[in-house]
């Protein structure tokens, strides 16, 4: 409402000011607005002074409004008490009987409160001790847990190192189960070759063996291939092994044994009595084939001999032992044998010689005799049965090389290996060995 009075005067004033003829006109009008404005403010002012007592006159008077209905209503409620209590006098004493009995009630529930807090008082004691107590406990606990904290982790450290530890014990374990698969693998490997080892011997003495027979066979063979040239022991010289000769007249190559021990070089052995362990009391067949064991005791053959002896002329060697380990010999140095047609008659036998008498000059001219071809000189009887052997019998003669084997252990008769005139021995004695050698009377110029 001022501010529209206001608006209104200055409407007034910019009404009147086109209306002014002079600035002091317009300064007065102006002077006189700012004393109407200051009575305005004043005005104003007292307006706002007024009502603001007219506000603080109705919150008063609300106030007592408000009081007034409260006391109002509480004056209702003492009426209708009053008229309650009227009403009920005899519950309000049965109230107060209740009430003094509740105040009992309560009395002993205090009386029993202030027991309950005296027992309270002693257990909180007794609580604050335990406490107490329990706080050293738990101190002394913790310091146990800051022990055991410290042993766990010592404990931990420990376990690490018997991780550490068990770790290493599985690597040698594993190590150890190695060397033991290594060292059976080694023992196996061992046997194998300790298995190896033998089966290198045994093959390597089969080698030897097989190449001793190579030897052996490669001699047979060079003595076959040399058989052509061979026909006696002569070309072999030295040698005392058996070799193979091609003898003229006997069709097949056949082995013979050489001495070139005894005599000289060169002698081919076609008779030798050592053990006993041949029979030499045989047919005319197996006197002119031969027989025996060129390893041991043998006769070569009449043919064969018959054959060997006709090519040129023959020395013969016939060596003697006796049973003390003592030798002689007698060579002959024409030694010649007759066909078969010749009943294989001793032709020649030379000139005599050696280091013992000469028993078989006698019976030169003289055709062989077995116990199945009595050609002895002797009408009454068989030489050959007589002496129980095989020989060029005279009548019979001084020599029975062919006679049966006796030892002087069990000499029953005088029927032994047999060289008799010599001032050597007894002439019933049986010698222990024999062995008769051929050669080529021409052999030393055979040689040349
Ligand atoms: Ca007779």
């Amino acid at each position: 409402m001022q501010s529209k009075i206001f608006v209104h005067i200055i409407l007034v004033l910019l009404t009147l000011e086109n209306s002014l003829a002079s600035y002091e006109q317009a300064e007065t009008m102006l002077s006189k607005c700012e004393n109407l404005y200051s009575k305005f403010s004043e005005l104003q002012k007292s307006y706002n002074a007024i009502k603001e007592k007219r506000k603080q006159q109705t919150n008063i008077y609300k106030k007592l409004v408000k009081s007034l209905t409260i006391n109002n209503e509480k004056l209702k409620d003492k009426i209708n008490l009053q008229g309650t209590l009227r009403v009920k006098p005899n519950e309000l004493q049965n109230i107060t009987r209740e009430l003094h009995g509740l105040k009992q009630t309560i009395d002993e529930t205090f009386t029993k409160l202030n027991s309950s807090e005296l027992t309270m008082q002693e257990q909180r004691e007794q609580l604050l001790q335990k406490t107490n107590e329990l706080s050293k406990a738990n101190r002394k606990i913790n310091a146990q847990a800051s022990t055991i904290d410290v042993m766990n982790v010592t404990l931990m450290q420990q376990d690490d190192r018997i991780a550490e530890f068990e770790g290493q014990a599985e690597a040698t374990k594993q190590h150890l189960r190695e060397n033991q698969e290594l060292k059976a693998k080694l023992t196996i490997s061992d046997k194998s070759i300790g298995t190896m080892s033998n089966k290198i011997i045994e093959l390597q003495s089969q080698v030897n063996s097989d190449a001793a027979s190579i030897e052996q066979l490669n001699s047979v063979i060079a003595a076959y291939t040399n058989c052509c040239k061979a026909s006696s022991c002569e070309q072999f010289g030295k040698s005392s092994n058996v070799h193979v000769i091609k003898v003229p007249g006997v069709g097949e190559p056949f082995r013979v044994l050489c001495n070139g021990q005894i005599a000289g070089p060169g002698w081919t052995v076609i008779q030798r009595r050592i053990n006993g362990s041949v029979d030499f009391y045989r047919n005319w067949s197996d006197y002119k084939t031969g027989f025996g064991d060129l390893a041991g005791e043998f006769f070569i053959g009449l043919e064969k001999l018959h054959h060997m002896t006709e090519a040129e002329p023959q020395e013969l060697y016939i060596q003697l032992e006796d049973f003390d380990g003592q030798t002689r010999y007698a060579t002959y140095d024409d030694f010649k044998v007759g066909s078969e047609l010749e009943s294989y008659a001793l032709q020649s036998l030379g000139n005599f010689g050696g280091d013992m008498d000469d028993a078989l000059s006698l019976n030169v001219g003289q055709k062989f005799s077995t116990y199945d071809r009595d050609n002895d000189n002797d009408e009454s009887l068989s030489c050959a049965e007589r002496f129980h052997g095989a020989w060029w019998y005279y009548a019979c003669g001084l020599s029975n090389l062919n006679g049966p084997y006796q030892t002087p252990d069990d000499y029953t008769s005088n029927q032994g290996i047999l060289w008799v005139g010599t001032d050597w021995h007894d002439n019933y004695y049986s010698f222990k060995s024999v062995q008769i050698m051929i050669k080529a009377r021409n052999y030393k110029l055979n040689q040349k």
